[in-house]
């Protein structure tokens, strides 16, 4: 291989290590980033096997590389030095057998704990995938938002978890393992954040064609910013006295938005699409497809299949003041 060849290949080993070290130490949704006890297990066993698999792949490479160099001429099985039987018993058999068990019974033992909750939950969320973007529904305190999920830090937050369409899976790896949505059945996960912070979470189970575009963001707050954030929510949002916005809520009613969105407080009641009461405060547009923006909004409005194809809002013609209203409108909304 010419050196500028290998020049080019070790740096781009060099630039891939670099990405694995920057996804693991920089601002992504990583397991290895764990920020709840949920994870912790989860990477505490990473860790573990990781260790183990480097020692074991060392190891092996080292005693073949020794097999090489040291290879003799074609000889008698007397040649055999005498601690060769028992090495292949102990490195291909007992080792593995010990190995592989304490492995089963740890991932038996977290898995038992990540499904049992150690106590009762301070709040309940039923979370319900759509194609392709969250409903999130707070029964006690009734309210009801989408993609974003305000939790409490330090407590046990029980979520529930269905589908309306097609499967789904609800997935934090900051904060727990991943857990299929399955249509007609409700499957219950435990989530606790020891951090405030904004984790991201995605869609793990293939759904279709914005599958890779559904993605939530879980906000956990200190319980005085969460239970101001409860109260927020349950009042509808609070009128705007800016002239455009307030045009723009007749717009918003006149037109087909109400038929599919949902504004507490008004006569848009539709469900097909994410209920938008708070839709100002959101982080995003579209699960997670664009940050929340009014240029972004502008552009969803008029054609969010640009944004996100294929997803099941359609493009709306307004003329550019319906359109300039409707977004201070919509951003308006917290
Ligand atoms: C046929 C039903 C339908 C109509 C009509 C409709 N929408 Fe939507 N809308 C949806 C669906 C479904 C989504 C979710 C898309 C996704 O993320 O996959 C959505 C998403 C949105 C979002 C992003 C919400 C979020 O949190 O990500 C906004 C904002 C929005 N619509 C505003 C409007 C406005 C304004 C109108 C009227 C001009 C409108 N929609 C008309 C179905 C509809
Ligand atoms: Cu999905």
């Amino acid at each position: 291989m010419c050196a500028r060849a290998r020049g080019r290949l070790c740096r781009s080993a060099g630039v891939g290590i670099a990405a694995l070290l920057a996804a693991a130490c920089g601002n992504s949704p990583s397991t290895l980033k764990p920020r709840g006890p949920g994870a912790d297990r989860i990477a505490s066993l990473w860790w573990f096997m990781f260790v183990v698999s480097t020692v074991v792949v060392l190891v092996v490479g080292a005693l073949l590389l020794y097999a090489v160099v040291k290879r003799r001429r074609r000889g008698g099985p007397s040649d055999e030095p005498r601690w060769a039987h028992g090495m292949m018993f102990g490195g291909g058999v007992a080792f593995p057998i010990v190995i592989l068990t304490v492995l089963w019974v740890w991932t038996l033992r977290d898995m038992a704990a990540l499904s049992q909750p150690a106590g009762p939950a301070a709040v309940t969320i039923d979370v319900v995938g759509h194609q392709w973007w969250w409903e999130v529904r707070y029964q006690q305190e009734r309210i009801i938002t989408a993609n974003d999920i305000h939790i409490p830090v330090g407590q046990r937050v029980e979520i529930r978890l269905t589908t309306k369409d097609v499967l789904h899976s609800f997935w934090v790896p900051q904060l727990t393992a991943k857990t299929d949505m399955i249509a007609g059945r409700t499957n219950t996960m435990t989530v606790q954040a020891d951090h405030p912070g904004v984790y991201r979470g995605q869609c793990a189970e293939f759904c279709g064609l914005q599958h890779a575009q559904m993605i939530f963001y879980v906000v956990a707050q200190t319980p005085a910013d969460y239970q101001s954030w409860v109260a927020r929510e349950t009042e509808p949002p609070a009128a705007s006295t800016d002239q455009t916005a307030v045009q723009g809520r007749q717009v918003f009613e006149a037109s087909p938005c109400a038929a599919c969105h949902t504004v507490r407080g008004t006569s848009a009641q539709g469900t097909l699409g994410p209920d938008l009461s708070d839709f100002g405060a959101r982080l995003s547009i579209g699960a997670g497809a664009v940050p929340n923006t009014r240029g972004n909004l502008g552009g969803w409005i008029v054609d969010s299949q640009s944004i996100k194809p294929g997803n099941l809002m359609p493009p709306i013609q307004l003329d550019p003041d319906q359109l300039q209203a409707l977004i201070s409108y919509l951003e308006s909304l917290r």
